[in-house]
C-alpha cells in the first residue's frame, strides 16, 4: 500500500486537529451520531490516544465504542479527481460513515486503511469514526475473556469476574496500555482516474551494481515510465515496462548507520509517483545475520509508541528524539514491539540508517492460561493473517526492514504441537508475502524451551529473558549461571540467536551502594552480567535491551505508574545503564563482532 504523498498530480490534505468527539457505549452508540453534528461534544487532538487528554476514568479505562466527528467541505476543483480517504490507524477497530453512511469498516489498530468517497461526497459532509478499543480472544493483542486471569491483577476467584460483567472492561494480556483512538494521520489525497496502485521494490546486488527488481501496478490505461535517480538527483537509469529489473551501476549501498536512498520516480498517464528504497540485501547463512554480506551484530532496543498525553498518538518530534537518543548510545536497531509502527517511524528509519524488526500486533497468545483448552478457544488465525499480509505489504519496501517477527510470547510451550501447528503456517505465509523474502522469526518467552518446537523452525532464534528479575530476581550470580547453562541448549541448533528482551524494573532516582532490585545500580550489575553472557556466544547475534524507555501500562500491583524497565524515563531521561550501554556499543561495530 502507497504511503499518500503530495506532488504535481496528486493532492493531499492532512485532516489533523481538533475533532468532535463522545464516548458510547460498550455495544454501540446511537445511529444519529453517525448523521447530525453533536449537540455538546468533547473535544479531542487528532491523531493522539482519546484516552490521556481528559481527566477521569471514564476516559482512562473506557470500554467499548467512542465516536468522532470531523465537518468536511472538499475543495470543487478535487472532486474531478478520484478522492480516497486513508487512516494511518485506529486502535482497536473502526467504522467509518460519511453523511450517514457506512463507507468502511477496519479491524486491528496498528495497520492503514483506505476507501475510495467520491460516490458519498455533498457540498457539506460530516465525516464519522466510530472506534471500538475492546480486546478478546479474537483481536490481536489479545484481550482475556470472563473467566481467565489477566495480566496486572489476580482475580480471587470466577465468581468475581461474573460480576465484572455488570461493569464491563479490557482485561488486556499484554502488558501495555490499551491507549484507543485514531492513532495516526488521517488524509485525503486525489488521484487522477487511471492511476498507480502499488509499487513493489526488490534491491539486489552483483558486483558494485545495484539491481533493481520493479513491479507496478496500476489501474485503467495510460504509458508507463520508471526513472531512478540518486541522492544528487542525477538519473541513474530508467524502464517503461510495469514489470522488470533496472540496473544502477556502482550503486550505493543502503547500511545501518549509513543510509542511502534511491527515488524510483514512477508516471503512468496523468499519474506520478515517487517510492524510495535503499540498495541492500538480508540473508541468514550458518549462525550469522548478513546485511550487504557482512555479519551484522543488532544493538538495540524493544520500544513502544508510548508518551505522555499523546498515549499511542503519533508524535513526530518524539520519533526524532528517540532516534537521535538511539545515535545517541551507538545502537543500531529496535524491534516494532509489540505492533507496526507508524509509517512515519519507517519512513524515518530508512533516512537514518536504523535497523527494524517488523513485529505484528499477536501478543500475548495463550500466555498465561492454566487450562487444557490451549489454542483452541482464540479465533485470531484469520485476522492473524490479514495483519501479516497488510503489515507486508505496507512495509515490503522499506531497506530499515531486515527480518518479520509473526508474534511475541505466545506460549509455545504446554501445547508444542497445537503451537507449531498454528505458527509454522503463518511463519510461511510471511515468506510467502514478502517480494524480497527477509528472515521471518517469532520471539519466544521465558519457560521450558526444550519442549519448544516452533522457535527452532524460525530463520532466527529470538528469545526474551529475564534472568535476574522474573526469574532468580536479585540474584545476579545464579541468573549468570542459569543463562550460560540454557545458552549451551541454543548454540547446539546451529541457527543465528538474539536476545530481544532482558530487563529489569528501575525507579530513576533510586541508588544504592550496594545494588538492589528497582535501583539504577542493579539495572547496570545486571546488564553487565547477562552482556558478559551473550558475549561467550559466537551465536548470538544481536543484544535489544527491554525497554527504551518507561511506559503506560494497565494499573496492578506489579507496576508502578508503568513499566520502569525503561533505559530512558518515559520523558526520555537516561538512567545510568544507559551510560553503560553508550560505552559497551561504542566499542562493538556494527558489522563483524561476532565472526
Ligand atoms: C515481556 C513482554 C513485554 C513486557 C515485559 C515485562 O516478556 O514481552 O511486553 O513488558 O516482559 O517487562 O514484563
Amino acid at each position: 500500500m502507497l504511503y499518500p504523498e503530495m506532488n504535481a498530480s496528486r493532492a493531499l490534505i492532512d485532516l489533523s486537529g481538533i475533532w468532535e468527539f463522545q464516548l458510547a457505549q460498550a455495544e454501540g452508540f446511537e445511529e444519529e451520531w453517525t448523521k447530525v453534528p453533536f449537540e455538546h461534544p468533547e473535544h479531542i487532538a487528532v491523531p493522539a490516544s482519546y484516552n490521556d487528554q481528559k481527566e477521569g476514568t471514564q476516559f482512562r479505562d473506557h470500554y467499548g465504542w467512542a465516536v468522532y466527528q470531523k465537518k468536511l467541505e472538499i475543495p470543487a476543483m478535487l472532486k474531478k479527481e478520484r478522492v480516497v480517504l486513508r487512516f494511518g490507524s485506529v486502535t482497536q477497530a473502526a467504522r467509518v460513515y460519511l453523511n450517514g453512511t457506512l463507507i468502511c469498516t477496519h479491524k486491528g489498530g496498528f495497520l492503514p486503511f483506505e476507501v475510495e468517497i467520491n460516490p458519498y461526497l455533498e457540498e457539506e459532509n460530516l465525516l464519522c469514526v466510530a472506534v471500538d478499543n475492546r480486546v478478546n480472544y479474537g483481536t490481536l493483542p489479545i484481550g482475556n475473556e470472563a473467566g481467565a486471569a489477566f495480566f496486572g491483577s489476580d482475580l480471587p476467584d470466577i465468581e468475581s469476574v461474573r460480576n465484572m460483567k455488570a461493569r464491563p472492561q479490557n482485561l488486556p494480556n499484554f502488558d501495555f496500555f490499551n491507549y484507543a483512538g485514531i492513532h495516526r494521520p488521517v488524509k485525503l489525497y486525489t488521484t487522477p482516474w487511471n492511476y498507480i496502485k502499488d509499487i513493489t521494490i526488490v534491491p539486489d546486488i552483483e558486483g558494485t551494481d545495484g539491481i533493481v527488481q520493479c513491479q507496478i501496478d496500476c489501474e485503467g490505461t495510460g504509458d508507463l515510465h520508471v526513472e531512478i535517480y540518486d541522492e544528487a538527483g542525477q538519473k541513474v537509469c530508467e524502464g517503461f515496462e510495469p514489470e522488470g529489473t533496472l540496473r544502477i551501476p556502482d550503486a550505493h549501498l543502503w547500511e545501518p548507520g549509513n543510509a542511502y536512498l534511491y527515488q524510483a520516480c514512477v508516471t503512468f498517464g496523468e499519474d506520478s509517483y515517487t517510492q524510495s528504497f535503499g540498495i541492500r540485501t538480508v540473508r541468514v547463512e550458518g549462525t550469522r545475520f548478513l546485511i550487504n554480506n557482512k555479519p551484522f551484530y543488532f544493538k538495540g532496543f524493544g520500544k513502544h509508541e508510548d508518551s505522555a498525553v499523546h498515549g499511542r498518538g503519533l508524535d513526530e518530534a518524539l520519533n526524532v528524539k528517540d532516534l537521535s537518543l538511539m545515535n545517541w548510545l551507538h545502537a543500531n536497531s529496535f524491534r516494532t514491539s509489540h505492533y507496526p509502527y507508524s509509517e512515519e517511524m519507517m519512513n524515518l528509519c530508512d533516512r537514518e540508517g536504523i535497523v527494524v524488526i517488523d513485529e505484528t500486533p499477536a501478543v500475548g497468545l495463550n500466555f498465561g492460561w492454566d487450562d487444557t483448552e490451549g489454542f483452541a478457544k482464540f479465533r485470531t488465525k484469520e485476522h492473524h493473517e490479514d495483519v501479516i499480509r497488510d503489515m507486508i505489504a505496507r512495509d515490503k519496501n522499506h531497506p530499515c526492514v531486515v527480518m518479520w517477527s509473526i508474534a511475541n510470547e505466545p506460549d509455545t510451550e504446554k501445547q508444542p504441537q497445537a503451537s507449531y501447528d498454528y505458527f509454522k503456517p503463518l511463519y510461511d505465509l510471511a515468506h510467502a508475502c514478502d517480494p524480497q523474502d527477509r528472515p521471518v522469526t517469532l520471539v519466544i518467552c521465558q519457560n521450558d524451551y526444550i519442549r519448544d518446537l516452533v522457535a527452532p523452525a524460525m530463520d532466527v532464534i529470538c528469545f526474551n529473558r529475564y534472568y535476574g528479575w522474573y526469574v532468580y530476581g536479585g540474584n545476579l550470580e545464579i541468573s549468570k549461571e542459569a543463562f550460560e547453562y540454557e545458552m549451551k541448549y541454543w548454540a547446539e541448533l546451529g541457527k543465528p540467536a538474539m536476545i530481544t528482551e532482558y530487563g529489569a524494573d528501575t525507579v530513576a532516582g533510586l541508588h544504592s551502594a550496594t545494588p538492589n532490585m528497582f535501583t539504577e545500580e542493579y539495572q547496570m550489575e545486571y546488564y553487565r552480567a547477562m552482556n558478559a553472557v551473550l558475549d561467550q556466544c559466537p551465536f548470538i547475534i544481536g543484544e535489544q535491551m527491554w525497554n527504551f524507555a518507561d511506559f503506560a501500562t494497565i494499573q496492578g500491583v506489579m507496576r508502578v505508574d508503568g513499566n520502569k524497565k525503561g533505559l530512558f524515563t518515559r520523558d526520555r531521561r537516561p538512567k545510568l545503564a544507559a551510560h553503560y550501554f553508550r560505552q559497551r556499543w561504542e566499542e562493538i561495530p556494527d558489522f563483524g563482532y561476532k565472526k
